[in-house]
């Protein structure tokens, strides 16, 4: 008797990426348990934003829960989530953190892998308390030290050799959205099933894109090249189009929608603060994943001076001046920083 396939349009993560990886003979499936395990920190850490008791999750709320533990602040719980779910797997070598000074080592007893994970476990966290959406966002190099416990080396990694990245959205619904270097796939989480499925499949940067992002409170500080970029942005200096401004100041946030409705974010060198002349963001962590995503959707990330995926890192924690989305949006910015700014 034929039987309908009822599940046939339910495509998890788990399903999707088991598929993805018979492309690849050789794999041995880490990579896919990896991200399995990611999957996962991102369906408890979702548990914890959205859930209704906001007393534990507005910070370190001063009080004991019900089971006695001292409340933790939100994103100290999303870095003990993802550390505890990877450091004893066998899959990686090191890891690092935005929340960690240094290297995260695999506890001793425990055996290294081949990858290595970069993350920042809840980016946008100074935003929960207003109810705005956070997020996670990570990125998956291949060790470069031989075996042993992972160096510097194993972290400090150019863009260009990410092996897989990508982030969680934590707002209206839960999504993981992550490539491998085979397109861009998206998968909101079914709370009711505690599943992520494939809703957004091969994301590409529409055009015309709609909006830019950027912190305009900031334009006092910005370069004449900046100044002049985005008023051609808004449709003056010639500009073809006009696009509309929208700023969350939740980074995932704010590329997540430059993605899907094409536009362009950039959070530029931060003049006011000669402590911190390449802006906010981190190059490891931060922008390198969110640069993999979007130009593996067909756009292109820069540092305002060529391409952000072939910076060479020199320290864990580097800020770097980042502008990404619609290529011809992004180049337009090196066009007038080349020509204004020193
Ligand atoms: P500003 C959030 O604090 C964050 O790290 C990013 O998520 C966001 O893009 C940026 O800072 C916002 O910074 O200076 O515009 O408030």
């Amino acid at each position: 008797m034929a039987t309908t396939r009822v599940t046939s349009d339910v495509i998890t993560i788990e399903r999707h990426i088991l598929h993805a990886q018979e492309a690849f003979p050789d794999a041995s499936g880490t990579l896919t348990q990896l991200l399995y395990d990611i999957a996962l920190a991102g369906k408890l850490i979702a548990s914890r934003t959205t859930r209704a008791g906001l007393a534990d999750i507005l910070g370190a709320a001063g009080h004991e829960n019900v089971q006695g533990e001292q409340v933790q602040k939100l994103d100290l719980y999303a870095q003990q989530t993802l550390y505890q779910l990877n450091d004893h797997t066998g899959r990686l070598a090191v890891m690092a953190s935005e929340e960690e000074d240094d290297l995260i080592h695999i506890p001793k007893g425990y055996p290294t892998g081949k990858y290595v994970l970069l993350f920042d476990p809840l980016d946008g966290s100074s935003n929960i308390d207003f109810n705005v959406s956070v997020g996670t966002i990570f990125a998956i190099y291949k060790r470069k030290s031989a075996s042993g416990p992972g160096t510097h080396e194993d972290v400090l990694q150019k863009g260009a050799d990410i092996v897989a990245g990508g982030y969680m959205v934590y707002g209206s619904s839960t999504m993981l959205v992550y490539t491998a270097g085979h397109g861009v796939f998206g998968f909101t989480l079914d709370p009711s099933i505690g599943e992520f499925l494939l809703s957004h499949e091969n994301i590409r940067l529409p055009e015309p894109p709609k909006y830019y992002s950027v912190n305009q409170g900031y334009e006092k500080y910005w370069t004449e090249g900046l100044k002049r970029y985005t008023r051609w942005l808004q449709g003056e200096e010639g500009a073809a189009r006009s696009l509309s401004l929208r700023y969350i100041g939740s980074m995932v946030s704010d590329i997540h929608r430059t993605l899907l409705a094409g536009g362009v974010f950039y959070y530029p060198a931060d003049t006011r603060d000669p402590k911190k002349p390449s802006g906010k963001l981190r190059l490891l962590y931060e922008a390198n994943p969110m640069a993999y995503v979007i130009e593996q959707a067909g756009g292109y990330a820069s540092t305002g001076r060529g391409p952000l995926r072939e910076v060479e890192p020199t320290e864990l924690h580097q800020r770097t001046p980042l502008f990404l989305g619609n290529r011809d949006l992004v180049e337009k910015a090196e066009e007038y920083i080349a020509k204004y700014d020193i």
